[in-house]
Parts: structure tokens; C-alpha cells; sequence
């Protein structure tokens, strides 16, 4: 399959999350991305350096407010002290209910509180960098498969699905698979579906898209009443406006096996074959593999290559990105083994 993959997703590299109240080292490393960049190149697809810049998009998914305090943030967080490894943005306050997120503040770490959903999604010097790198990739993707080719792959980090149309979280800044929807809509497809398959339900997709028609939205993830992101993801969420009906999310309770999983795959895909869509992207998060560190369903290897085989039989040109997966050393095996499922499927 032809793949896009940057070495600049290294320039994101914070030290530690919070988790739990203390200090951990990053689940989302810089390891992830190296290798499954390692295992495209040994299993023989082809790999490109981005080629597409996704500044025209970006705007169209995310908020100009909110783009710019992202490329300033590094600079206007280091003008208040010093960098240390230990040292993160962290907001002394959120606009929590009855307080006012429409104001925008003009203290730095009070602008956190803003535009970002949670505390534990570090940053550091390279990020804006990286994430912009990122997009640039899912705008690569989008391209060559707008212009013929039946699938492709971005190997990129950071994810991208928590980032809404004005917020970071989840370890998300840019949200490369709504960049991708969009930039497929703009090369001519009437009509786009998003298929995210990650463990955690993909909130920011889901905000940027829900009241618009053009892009469906299927998401299967571990119940919100348990998982991150906790305050989305239910199945009451079918859309607003003009995409009333276009959003479907199929929550399962920590603990599923492949069985099931699949199951309510088949419901997700049955949902997109009806929604008359030319393209699909997919949000692929591998942390519904068994060993995962940080969630709870049990897909094993093997497992990817049927979800692979089961997206191809849609029979639309896809856009795959890459979100999450932590289990790092089964990480490349589990995402080529999507994308060859896929293309077995794909050549019968
Ligand atoms: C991003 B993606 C666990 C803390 C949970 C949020 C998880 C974000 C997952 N140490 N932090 O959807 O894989
Ligand atoms: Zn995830």
C-alpha cells in the first residue's frame, strides 16, 4: 500500500503525562511511529515524505483562534519561565458550567483552560511542528487516493481524533483523519464517511462533523461511562442540523472480545454502505489490541487482518490514519496486518 511517514513526528517528544496524580513517562512515544515506519518498510510497501501542505485545510475543521494560539503556545509558555523536562503548560482554571469559554483570556496558562479538554496531553517545543507535519500527511493521503489510488496509509503521531474544532486533548492537537474527510470532500467526493476504530470514542471528529451532512461519522469504543474521553461517545449521539442522522457511535462495555467487537463492526459498516459514500477514512487506533496498556478490549493480531480484510469489502478508496496503539513493540505487526488484510480483500 503507498504510505506517507515523516521522520519530523520525532519533534514531538514531551517527557511525562499525568496520570493518576503523578509524573509518568508518555504512553504516546516517540517509538510508535519509528516502528511501524520499520515494519512498512520490511514488509515492502512504499513509503513517500509528505507532499501536500495542509494549511488551506486546516481552517476549514479547526477554529483560526485556536490554530493561532496553538503555533504560539511553545513560545508565549516559555516567555512566563524557563523550560525544564517537568515544566507543562497546565491551566489554573476551566470554563466548567456557568463559567465563560466565549471569552477568551488574555493570561497564557488561563488560554489552556480554553483550548484544551484534559490534563494529560503534554507538549513541548517541537509539537505545533510535528502536528503540522501530521496534517500535511492525511492531506497527502487524501490526494493520491482523490486522484486514483485505491487506499492509503498515514504512519503518523500524534494522533489526531480528541482535537475538536477548537481544543487539544488526548494527547490530540491537529485532527489529521477530519483533515483528511475534508480534503477528500474538497478534491470532489459529494459524500465522505469516517470510520474511527480506536478504543477511545473520537470526540473531536465527531464535534467538527456533527452538524454537517456531507461527513458520516461511525465510531466503535470503549463505553464513555468508563473510558476516556468520558463526556462523549454515546449512542443517543446521532447528529444535529443537517447531520441529524449522519453519526452513529456503538459503545461496548471494557472487557470485549474479538466476537463481539466484529459484531458491532458489521452494524458500523452496514451504516456506511447506507450513507452513499465515495470515500472512507479510517481512524485507526490498534489499542483495542489485547495488550494494550492503557484499554480494555481483547483483539489479537490476527484480528487486524480481518478488520482489514472487512473495510476493504466496502469497496471505497480509503484514507487509513493512524491514532492510537501503546502496546509499542506489537504495534507495527498489528497496523500492516490492517493494511494487507485490506489488500487481500481488495485484489479478489
Ligand atoms: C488517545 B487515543 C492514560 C490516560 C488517558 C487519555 C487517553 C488518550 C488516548 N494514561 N489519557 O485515542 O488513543
Ligand atoms: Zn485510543
Amino acid at each position: 500500500m503507498r504510505t506517507v511517514f515523516t521522520p519530523l513526528h520525532a519533534l514531538h517528544a514531551p517527557a511525562t503525562e499525568f496520570f493518576r496524580g503523578e509524573r509518568v513517562p508518555c504512553f504516546e512515544k516517540v517509538d510508535r511511529a519509528r516502528y511501524v515506519h520499520e515494519a512498512l518498510v520490511a514488509r515492502g510497501h512504499r513509503v513517500d515524505a509528505p507532499e501536500v501542505d495542509s494549511r488551506a485545510v486546516l481552517p476549514q475543521v479547526h477554529g483560526e483562534r485556536y490554530l493561532a494560539f496553538l503555533e504560539s503556545a511553545w513560545a508565549r509558555w516559555l516567555a512566563l519561565a524557563p523550560a525544564t523536562p517537568e515544566r507543562q503548560p497546565c491551566p489554573p482554571t476551566r470554563p466548567i458550567r456557568t463559567l465563560r469559554a466565549d471569552c477568551e483570556p488574555a493570561e497564557f496558562s488561563a488560554q489552556v483552560g480554553v483550548f484544551c479538554m484534559d490534563s494529560g496531553t503534554p507538549s513541548c517545543a517541537g509539537t505545533w511542528a510535528a502536528a503540522q507535519a501530521g496534517a500535511d500527511a492525511a492531506a497527502t493521503a487524501a490526494r493520491w487516493v482523490s486522484q486514483g489510488e485505491r487506499a492509503a496509509f498515514v504512519a503518523t503521531r500524534p494522533p489526531g481524533h480528541h482535537a475538536g474544532p477548537d481544543f487539544m486533548g488526548g494527547y490530540c492537537f491537529l485532527n489529521n483523519a477530519a483533515v483528511a474527510a475534508q480534503a477528500l470532500r474538497n478534491a470532489g467526493a459529494a459524500r465522505v464517511a469516517v470510520l474511527d476504530v480506536d478504543y477511545h470514542h473520537g470526540n473531536g471528529t465527531q464535534a467538527i462533523f456533527y452538524e454537517r451532512a456531507d461527513v458520516a461519522f461511525v465510531s466503535l469504543h470503549g463505553d464513555p461511562r468508563t473510558e476516556f474521553p468520558f463526556f462523549l461517545g454515546h449512542a443517543d449521539e446521532t447528529g444535529a442540523g443537517a447531520g441529524r442522522g449522519h453519526n452513529l457511535n456503538l459503545p461496548l462495555p471494557a472487557g470485549t472480545d474479538a466476537q463481539s467487537w466484529f459484531q458491532a463492526l458489521a452494524h458500523g459498516l452496514a451504516h456506511i454502505r447506507q450513507s452513499h459514500a465515495q470515500a472512507l477514512v479510517v481512524s485507526l487506533g490498534l489499542d483495542t489490541f489485547e495488550n494494550d496498556p492503557i484499554s480494555k478490549f481483547r483483539l489479537r493480531s490476527d484480528d487486524f487482518l480481518r478488520l482489514g480484510e472487512r473495510i476493504a469489502a466496502l469497496g471505497l478508496p480509503t484514507v487509513f490514519v493512524l491514532e492510537g496503539g501503546y502496546a509499542v513493540d506489537a504495534l507495527g505487526l498489528n497496523a500492516v496486518n490492517v493494511l494487507e488484510g485490506f489488500e487481500a480483500q481488495a485484489a479478489v
